[in-house]
């Protein structure tokens, strides 16, 4: 049988595995067409067309061999019944030694992460701004895979440790793929790429004990930020809610430093990348977020899943801030120095494009252990510029992809193959999947009639770097004047939020500067938190037992900037979050029936009773406040909450902490029928949020979601 593909990368690919009987068909790479630029424009934007095609299936089949014969496995080759393994067990070599190589080097850093496949849509046709075919036209669609992760913490780690997230997105565009690996924090700890190593040195557990885990409270961390100013910035958003999301769906993504964007004819615009969610913005609290780490740590990683499971599919509108070349210097700082942002009120984000989740991977280590991103994957219409911290980013991403995989050759994995042909003169290496017909690979040449041609501005639509980019200057080991001050954008960040957040980012900073052993690191973070807020430096010192140093004011400013924090907004949607009714198990079937009243707003609802029967979903003994958004305790829990110590059924007083917890967590708790008492127990005051109505309280309650969390439950300091 021989199967012609439309995409002579595809063709490649099933050229290889199509030589395994159980792949079906065999196939001759001569059935790619030869101009794959008359395919280019009809690449699949359903991903899974192009990734079902490596799917293995093993429904009723003999097991085999790696090298097809089919085998049986469960006992080695022996000498005698109870003789020695013979060396001769290939079987048993096999087995174990692909075992054995099961692991390749897990990320060095963003090890942790969860990624999911989609779709990319364009808003428009903004070839005025832009050569990217991506942005061509209004309504194309081009598939995408995205994989969030955590910085720090390693493979195994918990997804609520606190921390910056990644926020990585591939566009599998028709022009090749377009990688922007950003973050859910706009801005970066360090300005230039020499010190990464030192950062992550630093943030990374201690080097002799291999502690703390996924964590920056302890004295490296704090020593190498409080050195750093630069790290400013960046851990303030860490300390607020942007460190502790209450979900990868819940975050915006930031591609951080600044891009150029180029027309057909040359003309760039500086450009900044945004993922705005179209969830809404919402965070947990630290000890939400400590809790969740111990119950359920893989808390985001199963949200994204069982959203997308769901259907009920996350969004983001992706924009970007527009600005002249000669804006590099304008707004007070550098657009060149990534510890800055610009912000929105004064460059406001022009929406583009949508992308939207809609496919969970098949397989974790395939898809979302291999992919791998490099800044340097970048397409026509879209150039850099001289950030330092991209440029050298742009190295190290090539450099850690041939260390974990271990060969040049992984860009044709299936997760990481453009899904358009490639056409060059890379050859052979560790596990070359291609049978290249030319010979002639070099260029120039005649014998292949000059083919692979070359392609640029001109011809082909190759990619090009932006034609007035010029470059001049001595050699100097320094950072640049234009990015000393370090302290006026956390100060702006601060400002900007609601006194809620504030209180939040301070309590973050007093957790992790307490957990501190060093007294010079103490006073080091305070001298610099100083020179952004002696406000700050104060409120820190205070918890500390020490005295913040007098105030610095030489950056202090009274700004504010718009739409930075993560809570005080309404969510967007609800979808994908879940309410626990409390209830009890002889009450299961005449309580009110809120699965279908929630359904509608995407909202799950989870019966918690004493033990599982039909109905209840969940039991008091593993329900915890942290699993919910929201909590509604029917007028039948009453008898469990008065029987909460009696029980064996769950550990003691379970039932009054989960409403205690929701209501301390600033989630909205409803008290139905004569549960008065449970409420008077639980310390709950009523107030925004808590819902005691005799009727039906289910829209109310949905606007109490959408509130996410009540901030007036929370003391600030005098
Ligand atoms: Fe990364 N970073 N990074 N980083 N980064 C990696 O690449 C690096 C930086 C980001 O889900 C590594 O494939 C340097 C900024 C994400 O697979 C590594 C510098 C931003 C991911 C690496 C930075 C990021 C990574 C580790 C200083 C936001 C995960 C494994 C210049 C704009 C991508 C890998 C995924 C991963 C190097 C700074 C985002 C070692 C040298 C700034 C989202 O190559």
């Amino acid at each position: 049988m021989r199967v012609t593909l439309s995409i002579a990368g595809v063709a490649y690919a099933t050229a290889v595995l199509a030589a395994c009987p159980y792949m079906g068909g065999e196939m001759d790479i001569r059935d790619a067409p030869a101009d794959h630029h008359l395919q280019a424009r009809d690449i699949p934007t359903d991903t899974t067309d192009f990734m079902g095609q490596f799917e293995l299936n093993d429904t009723d089949v003999y097991l085999t061999s790696d090298a097809g014969g089919p085998i049986e496995d469960q006992e080695s080759l022996s000498a005698g019944e109870r003789g020695p393994t013979l060396l001769e067990d290939f079987i048993f070599r096999q087995k174990i030694q692909h075992f054995d190589h099961e692991r390749v080097p897990e990320r060095a850093v963003h090890a942790r992460g969860a990624g999911a496949h989609g779709v990319f849509e364009s808003y428009g046709d903004y070839s005025n701004i832009t050569a990217s075919s991506f942005l061509s036209a209004k309504g194309k669609k081009t598939p995408a895979f995205v994989r969030f992760s955590t910085v720090a913490g390693s493979r195994g780690s918990a997804d609520t440790a606190r921390d910056v997230h990644g926020f990585a997105v591939r566009l599998y565009t028709d022009e090749g793929n377009f990688d922007i690996v950003g973050n859910n924090i706009p801005i970066f700890f360090i300005q230039d790429a020499i010190k990464f190593p030192d950062l992550i040195h630093a943030v990374k557990p201690e080097p002799d004990r291999e502690i703390p885990q996924a964590a920056t409270a302890h004295d490296t961390a704090w020593d190498f930020f409080s050195q750093q100013p630069s790290a400013m910035h960046t851990l303030f958003w860490a300390m607020s809610g942007h460190g502790i999301v209450r979900s990868f769906r819940h975050m915006d993504g930031f591609g951080v430093h600044t891009f150029r964007f180029v027309t057909d004819d040359g003309k760039t615009k500086l450009v900044k990348f945004h993922w705005k969610t179209l969830q809404g913005k919402a965070s947990l609290l630290w000890e939400e977020a400590q809790a969740i780490a111990g119950k359920n740590p893989d808390y985001h990683r199963q949200d994204l899943w069982e959203a997308i499971e769901a259907e009920r599919y996350p969004e983001w509108e992706f924009g970007v801030q527009i600005m002249e070349e000669e804006d590099e210097l304008r707004f007070g700082f550098d657009l060149l120095d990534s510890s800055k942002l610009v912000p929105e009120d004064l460059v406001p984000v022009t929406p583009l494009g949508k992308l939207t989740l809609n496919k969970n991977p098949t397989n974790y280590f395939a898809e979302t252990e291999q992919i791998m991103f490099q800044p340097g994957h970048i397409v026509r219409g879209v150039d850099f510029t001289d950030d330092p911290l991209l440029q050298g980013r742009i190295f190290s991403y090539l450099d850690t992809q041939l260390n974990r995989h271990g060969g040049p050759n992984f860009e044709q994995l299936p997760i990481n193959r453009p899904r358009v042909p490639i056409h060059n003169n890379n050859r052979d290496g560790q596990a070359q999947m291609f049978l290249p017909l030319n010979t002639a690979a070099y260029s120039p040449n005649t014998l292949n009639g000059g083919s692979p041609k070359q392609a640029n501005q001109q011809q082909g639509r190759g990619f090009f770097t932006a034609p007035g980019r010029t470059t001049t200057g001595r050699l100097v080991r320094s950072v640049s004047s234009t990015f000393a001050d370090v302290w006026s954008q956390p100060r702006l960040f601060f400002n900007s939020l609601v006194p809620a957040e504030q209180q939040f980012l301070i309590n973050g900073i007093r957790f992790e500067t307490s957990m501190l052993k060093s007294q010079i690191v103490k006073e080091n973070v305070l001298i610099q938190l100083n020179r952004a807020s002696h406000e700050v430096a104060q409120r820190v010192a205070k918890a500390l037992g020490m005295e913040a140093p007098a105030p610095d004011p030489t950056y202090y400013h009274d700004n504010k900037t718009t739409d930075i924090g993560t809570v005080g907004t309404p969510l967007r949607k609800l979808d994908g979050l879940k309410v626990g009714v409390l209830t009890s198990t002889s009450s299961v079937g005449s309580d009110p029936d809120f699965s279908t009243s929630f359904a509608s707003s995407g909202v799950d609802v989870v019966v918690v009773a004493e033990s599982l029967q039909a109905g209840v979903d969940v039991t008091y003994s593993g329900a915890d406040a942290t699993a919910f958004d929201g909590v509604i305790v029917t007028e039948g829990a009453a008898k469990v909450f008065s029987n909460s110590t009696g029980s064996t059924l769950f550990p003691a007083g379970r039932p009054v902490q989960i409403v205690v917890d929701a209501y301390r967590y600033g989630k909205p708790v409803a008290l139905l029928g004569r549960t008065s008492s449970v409420g008077k127990a639980a310390g709950i005051v009523s107030g925004p949020g808590v819902y005691t109505a005799a009727g039906n309280i289910t829209e109310a309650f949905k606007e109490g979601l959408r509130t996410f969390k009540f901030l007036d439950r929370f003391a600030i300091d005098q």
